[in-house]
């Protein structure tokens, strides 16, 4: 709730010394309070892209006193930490993953941002961008590779239609973040969704078509039809290196190993003729990288429960930012 004389807003972008932020009032500059600013105890608390803070506007100049309850968050471990976070943002609805088809599908990081985004109760949504740089064959294999992270879709910004269907599926005042290594073309994205050649993009190395780093903050744009999209910078370190030592493409294994298990809806923990258990026993899959497969489903399951939940929380929240924007729109 926001406090009497105070307004919501949301912010858009995160600078050095302040914030930016989309009032009921159009854009406006923030800092934050000095009790906000010396009372918190980690750098969770401090505001993100994406979160609703309430604020107390002068002229030309806001004061952010407080960041409201977050719906979910997409948050990194600090490199070398245990249990430090970094966030990326907050109130996101669903993580759009790319994976460009000018490199093969690297299933595991996929996996990591799935996970991450799970973990933080943002829905994933596997994206492959330049689509134009796959045949039928290889798009088939695609699919098949990332079944157990959901039906992903294929996306290109240079071709006539290539992202109408994902346009499509963008729903007006819910919140998209970009996720993707450098070069993957989540800006080239954005600007294709935004019908104008706003913001940098760069192109890829021709060696190796790794990204050059283009974006290098993160920011909340508004779309034509009211969806809210939130671009990256490419990620270098994903901070989910807990599951390191050899989860490459465990996932799949698991997955291959269960259809050898008796039933075909084993769950894996400890039913009898249960081919994962076994190659457990084995020694063939550690016990650890089982454990992190588990942990994945119990987010997903956890999420899925959520989602009615949130639906209420979103309802609320839509309303209140379409007429932000809507008021914003009335005054031009
Ligand atoms: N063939 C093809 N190339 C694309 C497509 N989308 C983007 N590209 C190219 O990919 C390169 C990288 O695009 P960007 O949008 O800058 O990538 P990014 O993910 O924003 O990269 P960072 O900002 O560095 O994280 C550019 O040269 C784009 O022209 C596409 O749909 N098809
Ligand atoms: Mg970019
Ligand atoms: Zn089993």
């Amino acid at each position: 709730m926001v406090p009497d004389g105070l307004e919501p807003a949301r912010v858009t972008a995160v600078n050095r010394t302040n914030c930016e932020i989309e009032t009921e009032s159009g854009p406006a500059i923030a800092e934050l309070t000095g009790r906000l600013r010396f009372e918190a105890e980690s750098s969770m608390e401090f505001p993100s892209v994406g979160d609703w803070v309430s604020v107390n506007q002068m002229d030309n100049f806001a004061l952010i006193t407080e960041v409201l309850e977050r719906s979910s968050v997409l948050r990194r471990r600090r490199p070398g930490t245990d249990s430090d976070f970094q966030l990326l943002a907050a109130n996101v609805d669903v993580a759009l993953i790319l994976q460009g088809c000018d490199l093969p599908v690297n299933v595991r990081r996929l996996e990591r941002f799935a996970a991450m985004a799970t973990d933080g109760n943002v829905r994933p949504q596997v994206v492959f961008s330049k689509a134009d740089l796959l045949d039928v064959p290889a798009r088939d294999a695609a699919v098949i590779a990332t079944a157990h992270l959901g039906t992903p879709l294929f996306v290109s910004s240079l071709q006539e239609n290539g992202t109408a269907h994902l346009m499509e599926g963008l729903e007006s005042s819910k919140t998209y973040v970009l996720l993707g290594p450098s070069g993957a073309g989540k800006t080239t994205l954005l600007n294709r969704l935004l019908g104008a050649e706003e913001y940098a993009t760069g192109a890829v190395r021709s060696g190796d078509s790794k990204g050059r780093h283009t974006t290098t903050r993160r920011h909340l744009v508004v779309l034509p039809g009211g969806a809210l999209l939130i671009d990256t910078p490419g990620v270098r370190e994903l901070g989910m290196t807990d599951m390191s030592g050899g989860i490459e493409n465990v996932f799949e294994s698991i997955s291959a190993l269960a259809e050898q298990c008796r039933f075909r809806d084993c769950s894996h923990e400890g039913e009898a003729g249960c081919a994962v258990q076994e190659a457990v026993d084995e020694g063939r899959i550690e016990a650890k990288l089982l454990d992190a497969f588990h942990k994945l489903e119990r987010e997903a399951a956890h999420f899925e429960r959520s989602v009615a939940e949130r639906r209420q929380k979103d309802k609320a929240t839509g309303k209140l930012y379409k007429s932000i924007i809507q008021g914003k729109k009335d005054r031009r």
